[in-house]
This record gives structure tokens, sequence and C-alpha cells, in this order.
């Protein structure tokens, strides 16, 4: 059974994602899914010592070597060392809730949200009562920065890395929107969840925000790198001043989180340190180079984000409606994700782009891109 066209359009991403769950081309979701490298095969060979490790050490630590291990693996050597500077939660989405939360019950108001990005961003923030207003990329990244910071919001909330489109805020730009922020009494919010694909993203965002003097928190993803079977955790973390009740609301919502997943992460993280992390954006950047190659010569398709090295690829279809492609795909048991929904607020604007998952199997990823080329040029 496919789900009709109006079903499909009012289901959010992550639904459409989970049609795909136990299909064996699945391209959807941008979960990582390629094969383990052999280190990090040891490193699950390890699991039953990780786990005893995890019970005989006290939580506190193995917080401090995860939120360590995995932050300056990307550059991040500023991150807060606090008490309570980085909440851990199960998942970024669970940290987004959080902050959601907090926002609200600090006193609502408006959040201006980068658009496009991914739909459970702005339905989160939406779900807690607070109005959005749209910050088109091009007025993040470029011109006065006080058009990406509306007079009278609470909050910008920033996607960098973006998904789907895998743009970077620079490290210019993020001190640019810090400075207004700062001046305006706003909260910078940032989702990060991305920035392990991109070097250009590894500057020390924290030493930016702290120079700035804004008031500022940050959501950080374990699960988007490594093909851990969903074992992750999310990371909240805030400037000292930021005067919301994100402990508080997080003590709602969880004690902590399994220190045997802490554990993990701190492994993952060393060995990305040691050489996993270079690996993972040659076998990316590959994926991707796939992708381009199967499809170039496809009449009226284009690749968007020409620079981009994050694990999702848009590819636009010019004048194929991608809900049309998307049921020709599924019928083959093929499945990649339809763009309408990022564009949270004008979803029109993703009527004719695909999002293709990268990491994955080459192989797969190969069988699948092939299936689209085929449903292209209706073979
Ligand atoms: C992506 C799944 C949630 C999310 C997928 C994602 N959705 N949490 N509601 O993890 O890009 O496919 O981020």
């Amino acid at each position: 059974m496919s789900p009709s066209t109006p079903l499909l359009r009012e289901a959010n991403l992550t639904e459409i994602e989970s049609l795909a769950l136990s299909s064996e081309l699945n391209m959807a979701d941008g979960h990582a899914r390629q094969e383990l490298t052999e280190a990090q095969r040891s490193i699950v060979d390890e699991f039953p010592d990780l786990f005893h490790k995890a019970a005989a050490q006290p939580v506190d630590d193995l917080e401090r070597e995860a939120h360590r291990a995995f932050l300056h693996m990307m550059g991040q050597h500023t991150f807060p060392t606090r008490a309570g500077g980085v909440l851990t939660c199960y998942s970024s989405s669970v940290a987004m809730e959080i902050l959601a939360r907090s926002l609200a019950t600090a006193g609502g108001g408006s959040v201006a949200l980068v658009h496009p990005t991914f739909d459970n961003i702005p339905d989160l923030l939406r779900g807690n009562g607070l109005r959005l207003l749209p910050v088109e990329e091009d007025v993040l990244h470029h011109g006065p920065v006080a058009a990406a910071v509306p007079d009278g919001v609470r909050c910008l909330f920033v996607t960098t890395p973006n998904n789907p489109t895998g743009r970077v805020l620079t490290e210019d730009r993020l001190a640019g929107l810090a400075a207004e922020c700062a001046a305006k009494d706003v909260v910078l919010a940032l989702d990060t969840s991305f920035r392990g694909f991109d070097t250009r993203s590894h500057y020390d965002h924290y030493a930016v925000l702290r120079d700035s003097g804004c008031r500022w928190v940050v959501i950080e993803d374990t699960g988007k790198l490594w093909a851990t079977q969903d074992l992750k955790v999310g990371l909240l973390a805030s400037s000292e001043d930021v005067g919301l009740p994100l402990a508080k609301i997080h003590s709602d919502i969880l004690l902590g989180v399994s220190p045997f997943i802490l554990v993990m992460v701190t492994r993952f993280a060393e060995d990305a340190r040691a050489g996993g992390l270079a690996d993972l954006h040659r076998f990316i950047a590959a994926n991707r180079s796939l992708v381009r190659a199967t499809l170039h010569d496809v009449p009226g398709l284009t690749f968007p984000d020409d620079g981009a090295r994050v694990s999702v690829e848009r590819v636009d279809l010019g004048d194929r409606p991608c809900l049309d492609v998307w049921t020709r795909l599924r019928q083959g048991g093929v499945y990649m994700l339809p763009c309408s929904q990022f564009h949270w607020a004008e979803p029109a604007r993703g009527d004719r782009s695909l999002r293709i998952a990268l990491a994955r199997t080459p192989g797969a990823l190969d069988a699948a891109v092939r299936s689209l080329r085929a449903v292209l040029l209706d073979e």
C-alpha cells in the first residue's frame, strides 16, 4: 500500500523515514547505516568489557570523558566544563525539546529559525507554543546581521551545518551573529548535529560564543557519525548566564543516559580522532561522487549543494514533482526523502527535490541511485 499524495503531504519527515526502516534500499533517514570499519568493529568486540568498565566507574567521570573526547575530536576545546554546562540527553531531539520547553517556560515569545531545516525543529518549537519567523539561509549567511535577528525575537536558532543543504556558518559570521544577539539580548541557539562531517565547522564555536558575551545554547549529536545501532547521545550545552531552566527541565525528563553509551562514545571518538574521522570524510565524499556520477547526465537534474560535506545530498529534479518520483521509487522498494517539509514555512519550495542519505554501504546506495536514474529517464 502506498500512502496517497495528500497523506504524504501531511506526514512529517520522520514519519516518511519510518516507512523505509525495514527496506534494504533505505536512503531516507540521516542516521549512520554504513558498515563499521575494522577499528570500530574491534571496539564493538570489546563491548562486554566496556559494559563492566561502565558499571565500575563513577558516572560523572564517564560523562566528562565522553564530552571531552567527542567535542575535542571536532575542535570544540572551549566547551563548558562547569557542572551542568553540558547536559547529556538520549538524543539531540530530546535536547531540542528541553530547549523549546525552557523557552516556553521562561516566557515564550518568538524564535527566528533557519529556513529550510529538518522539520522536527520547527515542530518541537511550535509544539511548545513558540511563534516562528523564518530566516532564509542567504539572509543568515550574507548581508547585514541585523536582518538575521529580527527585532523582538527571544532566540535565533541556526542548524550548522544545515540539514539538508550542508551550509556551514563561518567563524566570522558566527561572531557577527553572536554580537548582534548580545546587543539585542537574544539567545543564540545552534544545532550542530552534522558538524562531525565538515572540518569547516571544526573551529572552536564555544570560544567565539564566549567572546561575544551573548547568551547561547548548542545542541550536539553523536548519532550521525557512527553506525552504532542508534546507541548515541545528544548534548545540550549552554552559557552560564543563559537564563533558561534547562537543567530543571532536563531533570523532568531524565536522570541520566546509559553509562555504557558514554563509554562507547568515548571509544568511538578516540578512534575518530586517531584517523577514523578522516576515513569517514573520504567515505562520504566517495558516496557523494557516486551519486553525482550516476545522475550527472539526467536532463534537468541538478545538485544545488555544491560544496556540501554532510552525510546527505539534495538533488533538484527539474520540473518533476518529488512525490511522483518518491512514489515510483517506492514501488521498487527504494526510499529517499521528499524535501517539501524541510521548507517548513513554504513547503512548495521543496516540491521538486529529494534528499539522499549517504551514510550507507556503497552497494546499496549505488542500487538505489540507479533506480532513481531509471525512474527519471522513464526506463
Ligand atoms: C535526519 C529523526 C526525529 C531524525 C532524522 C534526521 N527524527 N528525531 N524526529 O533523527 O536528518 O534524517 O535528523
